[in-house]
């Protein structure tokens, strides 16, 4: 029984919506530990950069224009098989599509304006912790 680590944003909307708290509670009590936490507002650079993958889809431009329009809480998550619990608490991408009791179903407006992102593979999940946060700072 291996822990594994994965990488969360809450994204600029449920932050101006107020919603940090609740979503962290809702990781909580999730079983998925807080290892690190951190509110930041992401430049230009740096969310193009995250998104590099993206950056031939034809949204790419709205979504880092969306990422940089307010601060965003990045966070480190810890637990067994913690990138695919995260996702299923996450829920669907398109909120339409998402299920009850997930943070989307809950928090999401749209499509792009859909409340948080977290990892969707191990090697992706290290990339993406390496990108906004230093060892020292994984206290949890
Ligand atoms: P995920 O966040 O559920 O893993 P991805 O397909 O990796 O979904 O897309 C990354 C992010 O890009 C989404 O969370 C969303 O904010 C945005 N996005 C995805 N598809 C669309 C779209 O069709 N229109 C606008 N934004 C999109």
């Amino acid at each position: 029984m291996s822990k594994e680590l994965t990488f969360s944003i809450i994204k600029p909307d449920a932050v101006a919506a107020g919603n940090i708290g609740s979503i962290l509670q809702m990781i909580s009590d999730a079983g998925l530990k807080i290892k690190a936490t951190k509110m930041i507002h992401m430049s230009r650079e740096q969310a193009e950069g995250f998104y590099a993958v993206h950056k031939e889809r034809p949204f790419f431009g709205e979504l880092v224009d969306f990422m940089i329009s307010g601060p965003v809480v990045v966070s480190v998550l810890e637990g067994e098989n913690a990138i695919a619990r995260y996702r299923e608490l996450m829920g669907a991408t398109n909120p339409e599509q998402a299920e009850e009791g997930t943070i989307r179903k809950k928090f999401a407006t749209n499509i792009q304006n859909n409340a948080v992102h977290g990892s969707d593979a191990p090697e992706t999940a290290a990339v993406e912790v390496a990108y906004f946060f230093s060892n020292i700072e994984m206290v949890g």
